[in-house]
């Protein structure tokens, strides 16, 4: 449906409930063969990323999410060289992977070409030139077909995908995860996003069986995201080795200062503070 400045876009995420952002102007839309892409702007918001409807970013708030889910497991490995990015098209992980000094190769494997190319001509502050890192590789290939048929291995994996509905159900799925810990180097860690759990609640149990014979810790860390509406997203972690999960304060401040990452929302406090669950939280883990 055509976004125009003055009307209001509604997400279409959920049957019963809706969030409303008030348009300025359309920037681009496009009826892809993967999926539908719009970019408009906001008020308050700046510039919003649309997939199927659904929102993926806005370039006010993305920086709780994209730093969450790269820089908690980057502190956490601490010496992370490779890392694959499954996803993130809008190239926001990258940016923030790409922070840490370590890290020496990044690889972005995202099914859907049109959402690299838009995003680099309509988003640029969110990617901030991390597309031509020499560190990036960027791989258009399908994410499934990707992990079961590489020969690297990654000390981080981090799956920035979308709900699972659509192109990125498939990212969600045991066999999937089997691939990933496979792909995995000794100690490595896969983390993901597991939607809103107020509302979207049954992907903490899927997600933990799924992962759970193929990992020697599972959990799940939280982070607020003012427009992934409903109260704090769940993060998924998933790692072979136990001990990253209950690193002291100390050790993650330590290697914080050892090499600083310029943030608006991670600090080595609130990195141990998020695996805090709130209880309606803990209570969807099932074992
Ligand atoms: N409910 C929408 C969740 C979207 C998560 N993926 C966002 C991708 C940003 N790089």
């Amino acid at each position: 449906m055509l976004k125009e400045a003055g009307t209001w876009f509604k997400e279409g995420l959920y049957d019963y409930w809706q969030q409303s952002f008030l348009i300025t102007k359309t920037v681009f839309q496009s009826s892809g063969d993967l999926q539908d892409i719009a970019v408009f702007e906001t008020p308050w918001f700046g510039r919003v990323l649309t997939l199927d409807g659904v929102i993926q970013l806005t370039t006010g708030d993305e920086f709780v999410y994209h730093e969450m889910l790269a820089h908690v497991p980057l502190y956490a490995h601490g010496k992370a060289e490779s890392v694959c990015i499954v996803g993130g098209g809008d190239g926001g992980m990258l940016r923030e992977v790409l922070k840490h000094p370590s890290v020496k190769r990044a690889v972005l494997v995202e099914i859907d070409a049109q959402v690299v190319e838009f995003c680099r001509t309509h988003l640029p502050m969110v990617s901030n030139g991390a597309f031509d890192d020499p560190r990036t590789e960027i791989v258009i290939a399908d994410g499934i077909h990707y992990m079961r048929t590489t020969p690297e291995r990654f000390d981080l994996i981090v799956i920035d995908s979308t709900d699972p509905s659509g192109p990125g159900e498939v990212l969600f799925t045991e066999s999937f995860y089997k691939d990933c810990a496979q792909a995995l180097k000794p100690g490595g860690i896969v983390v993901n996003q597991n939607g809103v759990p107020f509302l979207q609640g049954q992907e903490i149990p899927d997600t933990y069986s799924r992962r759970k014979p193929y990992f020697t810790d599972v959990g799940f860390y939280v982070a607020a995201v003012p427009t992934y509406v409903g109260g704090f997203m769940a993060l998924g972690w998933a790692s072979l080795d136990a001990s990253y999960r209950r690193l002291s304060r100390d050790v993650i401040a330590a290697r914080y200062s050892a090499a600083p990452v310029a943030t608006r929302y991670y600090t080595p406090d609130l990195h141990g503070a998020s695996f805090c669950l709130p209880a309606y939280v803990q209570a969807l883990i099932p074992y």
